[in-house]
């Protein structure tokens, strides 16, 4: 079997030399899907994992603007149609300077897996720019936005292909991006998800990732025999999926300890409490300030600089940052200090010898494409709404996206039994393959 993976392996490195990112994420479904096709006689000699690791399509293209100083900036754009065997391609786009074909590639591989997982019809894609909305103006991320769509528009549609937010995309770029689109083609559609509640937006999903993470940890830790109440979870990233991760964990009667951005963690040993999470709302999705700001308004809190959380004690531990923030060091960390469950709200924050360690010392370990789920599967309610051009009420967007992230607990349980434990990476990428696979078996050699 080990000789089937690697040879696999090797022909996808040759055709994708320099992607890192995206190696790491095929090795892993590759390690995992391989032995269950092998075991498949239906799946068996149709080089299906080779054809779903090649894009269906990849838009690569230049945007240029112009700064408040005059100048002109160069940036590129991106989109990645990966699989739309169950559906058009949906996912987020990312801004942010690291930006590349790698990464991006990364992204839209797992996306296929997680979308496949929500149980609604969404194939996967992913996109961006290296720009860095850091520091930037608001009209500059409006030209730049403006700039970007002018070229996105052509390859997208809502039957088509449905970009929403990521790194570096909220509310803000959401609103300039369908703006654009709205002018280009003169139509209203919900050709982008994540839009605002008076013009097309769904109820909860801005929330819907954060909480989602949380109501799969709840899965998970009830499946043991307990919950979140009075648990202490420590917390990487202090954007869009870690406010409301934390907001839903405090909640829920759990005590959330750090928080952190590129330039360090705060620990605030009594706890974040929903008064001082408003006030970490504020100062960074409104003063798009730096974490660190928090100790000058609460200074028993400690910030330390161009360091990760995972040295703090806890029960629960969710990186919601971004990938591979979470080595094997801080894997060894956690186990050392008691954590008995890692949950991933971002995309793909744990290395590969950090999973190991998980695996190894027993701790419940949930890979993001099941656990971060809840977004895109909102994402997928806010398209249902659109289609019907009806709003659901905020309770019935989370009761589904509660159902949604209770599914995928189960379809991950249902896959990744070894002995009488559960391996949730195993089995969300055996479910999440499973339903694209047969659906590219069903459609012929494409
Ligand atoms: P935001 O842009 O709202 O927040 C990102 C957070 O991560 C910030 O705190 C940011 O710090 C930190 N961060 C970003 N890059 C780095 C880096 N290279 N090193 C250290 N810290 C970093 O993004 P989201 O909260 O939306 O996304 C976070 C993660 O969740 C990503 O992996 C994303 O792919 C994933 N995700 C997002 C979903 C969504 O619906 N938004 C859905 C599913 C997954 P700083 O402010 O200093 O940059
Ligand atoms: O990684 C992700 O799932 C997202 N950024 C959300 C994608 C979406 O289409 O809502």
């Amino acid at each position: 079997m080990k000789k089937i993976i690697d040879n696999f392996l090797a022909q996808v490195q040759e055709r994708n030399q320099n992607e890192p990112e995206f190696m790491q994420a095929v090795t892993e479904v590759a390690e995992n899907v391989i032995p269950y096709i092998v075991e498949n006689d239906i799946y068996y000699g149709q080089n299906i994992l080779l054809r779903m690791v090649e894009p269906e399509r990849v838009v690569f293209f230049r945007v240029s603007w112009i700064d408040d100083q005059n100048e002109i900036q160069v940036n590129r754009g991106y989109r990645i149609e990966m699989n739309s065997a169950i559906g058009p391609y949906k996912g987020g786009l990312r801004f942010h300077p690291s930006v590349n074909l790698s990464v991006l590639k990364f992204l839209a591989f797992e996306q296929v897996f997680k979308n496949s997982l929500t149980t609604l019809p969404m194939g996967g894609g992913k996109g961006g720019s290296d720009f860095d909305p850091k520091g930037k103006s608001d009209n500059e991320v409006m030209r730049f936005c403006q700039s970007f769509m002018t070229e996105l528009f052509r390859h997208i549609g809502p039957n088509r292909d449905i970009p929403a937010g990521d790194i570096g995309v909220g509310g803000r770029e959401i609103g300039y991006l369908f703006g654009q689109y709205k002018r280009l083609k003169n139509e209203f559609t919900g050709v982008l998800t994540g839009k605002g509640v008076s013009w097309g937006g769904s109820l909860i999903r801005p929330e819907a990732t954060g909480y989602g993470v949380v109501y799969f940890t709840q899965k998970m830790l009830e499946n043991i025999g307990t919950s979140l109440e009075e648990k202490k979870v420590v917390i990487s990233g202090s954007g869009n999926v870690a406010q409301f991760a934390a907001e839903k964990v405090i909640q829920l009667g759990g005590t959330v300890s750090t928080l952190s951005d590129s330039g360090g963690y705060i620990y605030d040993e009594e706890g974040i409490d929903s008064e001082k999470l408003d006030h970490v709302m504020n100062l960074k999705s409104v003063q798009r300030g730096r974490i660190q700001k928090y100790i000058e308004r609460y200074p028993n809190a400690k910030f330390f600089a161009g360091k990760t959380p995972w040295e703090v004690p806890c029960d629960v531990a969710l990186p919601c940052a971004t990938q591979n923030e979470l080595h094997k060091k801080d894997a060894v960390f956690l186990v050392k200090n008691g954590c008995v469950c890692v949950v991933e709200g971002a995309n793909m924050p744990s290395t590969p010898e950090a999973i190991q360690t998980f695996a190894k010392n027993k701790v419940l370990f949930a890979p993001g494409k099941a656990s971060n789920a809840g977004g895109v599967a909102v994402s997928g309610l806010e398209m249902a709404q659109n289609s019907l051009r009806y709003n659901w009420t905020r309770e019935e967007v989370d009761s589904r996206l509660k159902n949604i992230m209770s599914e995928i607990h189960e379809s991950c349980f249902e896959y990744g039994q070894e002995d009488g434990f559960v391996n949730y990476v195993k089995g969300a990428n055996i479910a999440g393959f499973v339903k694209v696979a047969d659906a590219m078996l069903a459609q012929g050699v494409v």
